[in-house]
C-alpha cells in the first residue's frame, strides 16, 4: 500500500461507519422522510448555529447550490483567485447559474485583504454586473491549509452587511480550523450567511457535505440541489456514516495536524525543497522545489518510492495528512523524499 498523501479525500470509512451504514433507518429524503438525514441536518444546523441545513452529495454541490441560492444570473461572485470554487469546481456557477466570477488577489496566507474585497464591489450602474455574494474559504486549500481567523471573517461579514450582501463560507475543512484553534464552528459561522462543511475529507465519511444557513436560504439551496440532480432518496445510509464522522473523527484531526507538523519540519530541512514550516497550521503542506528541479519528475520518482503527493501547478506541490496516515508513515515518506531529492540533485548538478 502506498503512503497516500495526495488528499484527505482518500480516507476510507471506519468500521463503525460501515456498521452504522448497514443499520441506518432510512426513508425517501425528497419527501423529507429519511430520519437519519434529518438527524444529521439538525446536528449540523446546531453545530454551525444556523436555522437549517441540507445534506448534499459533495462539497462542490454544496458550494454551487449555495451560490445559486444567493445570487441571480448576471450577478458577480466575489471570491479569492486561489479559492477552490474558482479553480476546481468546473466553473459550475457560471456554466449552470449564469454567475460571473470576480476573482480577488489572495495573499500567500490565504487572506484576501478586506480593502481588496471592498474594491471589487462594483457600484450600481446599468453597464456593470452587480455583486451577488462574497465567498471565503477556511481552511484555505491552495494556501497550505491556512486558517482564516474569526476576526478576519468578522471583518468580511461587516463589509458584506454594509453592502447588503450575503457571505458564503466554503468550510470544506472548517473542522480542521476549529480543532487547531480550539474554537467552536460558530466562532466563524456567526459572521457568515451560509457555510458548506465536508464530511468526506479529514472526517473520513465516504460521501457528503452539508450546507447550513437561514431557513429561507436553505429552502432555496434544496431547490437548487434538486435542479442539479442531487435530490437523493434513501441516502440515510450515507448520513449514518456522517453522524459517526461527527462523533468519532473531529477530535482526532489534532493527530493529522501533529503529523503534518512532523512532516513539514522534516521536509523544510531537505536540501532542494522549499517550505516555510511556520506556514503549516493544519493538515495540508504546500511546498516547492529549488530552481532546476522538475515537479512532475519529483512526483513520479516519489511514486516509485511508494509515496504519493500531488502537483498543484504554478510550482507548488501538496502533501496532506489524514486518518490513514501515521507518524511512522510520515517518517517513511520523509526518507523517501530525501532519497528522491538526493538523486535528482545528483543528476541535475554539473559533473
Ligand atoms: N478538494 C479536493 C479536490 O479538489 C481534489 C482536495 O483534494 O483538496 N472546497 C474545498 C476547499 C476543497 O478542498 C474541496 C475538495 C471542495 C470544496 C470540494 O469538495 P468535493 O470534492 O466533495 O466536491
Amino acid at each position: 500500500m502506498p503512503i497516500d498523501l495526495r488528499s484527505d479525500t482518500v480516507t476510507l470509512p471506519s468500521p463503525r461507519m460501515r456498521e452504522a451504514m448497514a443499520r441506518a433507518e432510512v426513508g425517501d429524503d425528497v419527501f423529507g422522510e429519511d430520519p437519519t438525514i434529518n438527524a444529521l441536518e439538525a446536528l449540523v444546523a446546531e453545530r454551525t448555529g444556523k436555522e437549517a441545513a441540507v445534506f448534499v452529495a459533495s462539497g462542490t454541490m454544496g458550494n454551487l447550490s449555495s451560490l445559486l441560492a444567493h445570487a441571480q444570473r448576471g450577478q458577480e461572485v466575489i471570491l479569492g483567485d486561489e479559492s477552490h470554487i474558482y479553480h476546481y469546481e468546473a466553473g459550475g456557477a457560471s456554466a449552470l447559474g449564469g454567475l460571473v466570477f470576480h476573482p480577488v488577489a489572495t495573499r500567500d496566507d490565504g487572506v484576501m485583504p478586506v480593502e481588496a474585497i471592498a474594491a471589487a464591489l462594483r457600484p450600481s450602474a446599468e453597464w456593470l454586473a452587480p455583486p451577488g455574494v462574497i465567498c471565503v474559504e477556511n481552511t484555505h486549500n491552495r494556501c497550505g491549509g491556512a486558517i482564516m481567523t474569526p476576526d478576519y471573517i468578522a471583518a468580511v461579514g461587516d463589509l458584506a452587511r454594509a453592502h447588503g450582501l450575503p457571505v458564503h463560507l466554503d468550510g470544506a475543512r472548517l473542522f480542521n480550523a476549529s480543532v487547531a484553534l480550539g474554537l467552536p464552528l460558530t466562532a466563524w459561522t456567526e459572521h457568515v450567511t451560509s457555510v458548506q462543511v465536508c464530511l468526506s475529507k479529514g472526517l473520513a465519511a465516504p460521501v457528503g457535505s452539508l450546507v447550513a444557513g437561514p431557513r429561507a436560504f436553505v429552502a432555496r439551496a434544496r431547490r437548487a440541489r434538486k435542479m442539479l440532480g442531487g435530490g437523493m432518496r434513501q441516502a440515510g445510509v450515507l448520513a449514518a456514516a456522517g453522524l459517526v464522522a461527527l462523533e468519532d473523527m473531529v477530535d482526532r484531526l489534532a493527530d493529522d495536524h501533529a503529523n503534518a507538523r512532523l512532516l513539514a519540519d522534516g521536509l523544510a530541512r531537505l536540501p532542494g525543497l522549499l517550505l516555510d514550516p511556520g506556514r503549516v497550521a493544519t493538515n495540508i503542506i504546500v511546498f516547492g522545489l529549488a530552481a532546476g528541479l522538475d515537479n512532475a519528475a519529483f512526483v513520479d520518482a516519489l511514486r516509485r518510492e511508494g509515496v504519493l503527493v500531488i502537483d498543484l501547478g504554478r510550482g507548488r506541490l501538496r502533501a496532506v495528512t489524514h486518518y490513514s496516515i501515521t507518524a511512522d508513515d510520515c517518517r517513511t515518506a520523509l526518507a523517501a523524499c530525501e532519497r528522491t531529492l538526493a538523486r535528482m540533485t545528483a543528476t541535475t548538478s554539473p559533473a
